[in-house]
């Protein structure tokens, strides 16, 4: 039944940046489908409080805390969880952040941290899970990637970088490992309603939208935000053997920014 090439069940799936946010939902489509979940965070609160939202979802979660950034912690921490847990089936490099700064006042510093979580955090993860996979036989990697893996705007010139070559190094992973019988696919997520994007919805003082609200609501064909959980279904395709055929691709679930010129004003 093909229903059942959907189906994660005795997989183990690591999600970074999985204490809330689109990397949670992702985890908890995963653990829905039957998948056991690894998640971690940057710092103990933040693992603690996704583990109580994991457990409120009914989702036994394995937490740990450890900075993407660092090789030699990543190196360690897979090695525990491989003990702990068991050998990653599927990675998902969501972990991620953005500085919005116009390029000219922008920081070298800040322009490579931006760089080196976005960027180089999914090359070290992959790098520490894919040889696992090999002995396996089998491996699923997703990077989340974005719109501006596609298009720039103002402000995000650091994080539009490090997302294109996120849709490059995901091109290259499938390109070197699909021998390997693993699959390495982005999901681009188009506008979602997270912490992350909070800023670019406040409302203004007199109580409207948003100009960026209302500039997104005019270019998305849906004519609303995603949503976390719309990126559940995506990932669990990626994620399963329904997808084994798919490699070096990036799903935009955008609902379909990137089709669209925008609604005259
Ligand atoms: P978010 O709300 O900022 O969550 C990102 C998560 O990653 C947070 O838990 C964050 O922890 C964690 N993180 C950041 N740096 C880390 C590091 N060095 N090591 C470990 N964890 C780290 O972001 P989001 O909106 O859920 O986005 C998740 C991913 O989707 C990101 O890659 C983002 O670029 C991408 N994306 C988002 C959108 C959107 O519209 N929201 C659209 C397209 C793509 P802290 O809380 O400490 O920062
Ligand atoms: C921004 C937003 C976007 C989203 C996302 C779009 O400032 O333009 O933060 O970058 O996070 O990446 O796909």
């Amino acid at each position: 039944m093909i229903l059942d090439s959907y189906k994660l069940d005795g997989k183990i799936a690591l999600v970074t940046g999985g204490s809330y946010g689109i990397g949670y939902a992702i985890a908890k489509g995963l653990a829905e489908a039957g998948a056991t979940i690894v998640f971690n965070d940057i710092n103990q609160e933040l693992v603690d409080k996704g583990l109580a939202a994991y457990k409120e979802d009914g989702i036994n979660a394995h937490g740990y805390v450890f900075d993407v950034t660092d090789e030699n912690a990543v190196a360690e921490c897979i090695a525990k969880i491989e003990k702990e847990v068991g050998v990653i089936d599927i990675l998902v490099n969501n972990a991620g952040i953005i500085k919005r700064i116009p390029m000219h006042e922008m920081s070298a510093e800040d322009f490579r941290k931006v760089i080196d979580v976005d960027l180089n955090a999914p090359f070290i993860m992959a790098k520490a899970v894919i040889p696992s996979m090999i002995k396996k036989g089998h491996g699923k990697i997703i990077n989340i990637c974005s719109m501006m893996s596609e298009l720039g705007r103002e402000t995000v010139s650091a994080y539009a970088a490090a997302k294109g070559g996120l849709k490059m190094l995901t091109r290259n992973i499938c390109s070197e490992y699909g021998e390997h019988n693993i699959q390495c696919n982005g999901i681009g997520p188009g506008y979602i309603a997270t912490p992350q994007t909070a800023p670019l919805r406040e409302k203004q003082p007199d109580g409207s939208r948003h100009p960026f609200d209302q500039f997104i609501i005019a270019k998305t064909p849906a004519a609303r935000w995603g949503e976390p959980a719309d990126l559940m279904g995506p990932a669990v395709f990626l994620a399963s053997d329904a997808s084994n055929f798919v490699n070096g691709h990036v799903l935009y679930v955008d609902g379909g920014i990137l089709a669209y010129i925008g609604k005259q004003p």
